[in-house]
């Protein structure tokens, strides 16, 4: 079934739409009316549709699953690539039927793309996660980083907009504690001000103040959540926690010999993912939309999460680690320890993983992955030959 009918013609009370029939949809309030050749048969309970740019990601996956399991039909939009960048859905795509979970190619640099998608696709709910997430590699891309992580807010903004003047919607923006910067305040919470020291702080501050004025200027439902670092075992690989873990189950199982890193004096208040991506939902679900800071209050330094990982497997971190000043940055934000004490009291939420529990998950999916790994570098390779050139 594709869904279920509130009939209004006892002649359609026992019909049940299939796949072949054609009907028509039309909006009027909250109300979903079914139209079946010119004729209006009734009002229909279809799932909610939710649209997430940034599916791919790590929060992407983890907020699909999470919409998923809450009956929503799930829209996302992916960046054409030559290679597949699917693997972190692939488990759903895998698990969900197909009219559950659609992929869509789009790019946040695409504004009338995005426009023709959010009104194609008529999303109750847009998760705004797309982005160059990446702080260092927005000093050396700074104007990719501005366009896509600033301007393609404004480009989803007003995609947004042009729905909502024919249809309910609620937009959020994957905001950062990182436009905090150096503050000044021990704890940051929503009304800290913003000290960005980065190009892709820049251009988060800019996203998240027009977030606010679509808001104030058109009464749109748009919600910043101010998240602080959460990792998982699918975090990228370049960013600090999961280089580290990725390092350590390799140099565990002898593929690798060190890891090179930068500075490991910076203090970031680093939470799970799984558990922040419940907090962007619940935002949407308020009656007012409103900006919430999303963290664990507790603080950590980089050293701190290298003693955890490397004990988790019986090593020293000392004997491994070596200092690089190419993973310095221009400018670094020393501390970050947030204050989430709004969204325990509007949103009901508190996170479920400790600074320790999240990196045991981390090593040892880490340490699981290096394992089979090791396997498949020894396992017979067939149907390959050797390059001459292949160094
Ligand atoms: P991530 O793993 O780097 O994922 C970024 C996603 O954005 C990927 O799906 C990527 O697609 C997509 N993307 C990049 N450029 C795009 C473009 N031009 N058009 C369309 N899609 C594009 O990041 P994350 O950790 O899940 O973070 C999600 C969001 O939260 C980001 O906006 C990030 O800045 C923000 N945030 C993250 C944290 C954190 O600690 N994780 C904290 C605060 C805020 P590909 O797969 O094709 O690369
Ligand atoms: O893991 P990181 O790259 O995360 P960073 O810069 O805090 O940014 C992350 O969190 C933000 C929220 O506050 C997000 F908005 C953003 O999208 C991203 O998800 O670096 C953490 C710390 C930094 O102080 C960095 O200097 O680790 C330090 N670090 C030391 N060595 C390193 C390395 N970082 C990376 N990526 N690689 C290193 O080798």
């Amino acid at each position: 079934m594709l869904f279920s009918l509130r009939a209004e013609d006892p002649s359609v009370r026992k019909w049940t739409p299939r796949r072949r029939d054609r009907f028509d949809f039309k909006h009027e309030n909250q109300n979903r009316l079914l139209f079946f050749r010119g004729q209006k048969v009734g009002t229909v309970d279809l799932p909610r549709r939710a649209l997430v740019t940034g599916i791919t990601g790590q929060d992407g996956s983890y907020l699909a699953e999470l919409l998923l399991s809450k009956g929503y039909q799930v829209h996302g939009l992916v960046r054409r690539s030559s290679l597949s960048s699917q693997s972190r859905l692939s488990h759903l795509c895998h698990q969900t039927r197909e009219e559950r979970l659609k992929l869509h190619y789009g790019d946040l640099a695409d504004g009338s793309g995005l426009t023709n998608l959010v009104l194609d696709i008529e999303p109750d709910e847009i998760y705004n996660l797309a982005a160059q997430s990446h702080v260092r590699t927005s000093f050396d891309k700074p104007v990719y980083t501005v366009d896509i992580d600033a301007l393609g807010v404004l480009r989803m903004l007003e995609a947004t907009r042009q729905l909502s003047k024919h249809r309910p919607v609620r937009f959020y923006q994957a905001s950062s504690s990182e436009m905090f910067g150096n503050s000044k305040e021990a704890l940051q919470n929503e009304s800290t001000p913003f000290r960005p020291r980065s190009p892709y702080a820049c251009a988060k501050v800019y996203g998240f103040h027009q977030t606010v004025n679509y808001r104030e200027a058109y009464g749109l439902f748009a919600c910043n959540g101010i998240l602080f670092n959460h990792e998982s075992p699918r975090r990228g690989e370049t960013f600090v926690t999961r280089k580290i873990t990725r390092a350590v189950g390799k140099i565990r199982e002898g593929l690798q010999k060190t890891v090179l890193l930068g500075n490991l004096d910076s203090r970031r208040d680093w939470g799970f993912a799984g558990d922040y991506v419940d907090a962007m939902w619940r935002m949407l679900q308020q009656e007012i939309p409103e900006d919430f800071v999303v963290a664990t209050g507790t603080t950590h330094s980089v050293r701190d999460f290298l003693e955890l990982a490397f004990h988790r497997v019986g090593l020293n971190w000392q004997d491994y680690v070596e200092h690089d000043p190419r993973f310095l940055r221009p400018t670094e934000i020393d501390v970050l320890q947030g204050d989430a004490t709004h969204a325990r009291q509007k949103l009901g939420w508190t996170p479920g993983t400790s600074f320790e529990q999240l990196a045991v998950m981390m090593v040892d999916a880490d340490w699981k992955l290096a394992r089979d790994e090791k396997f498949l570098a020894s396992a017979p390779r067939f149907g390959t030959q050797k390059m001459e050139n292949d160094f």
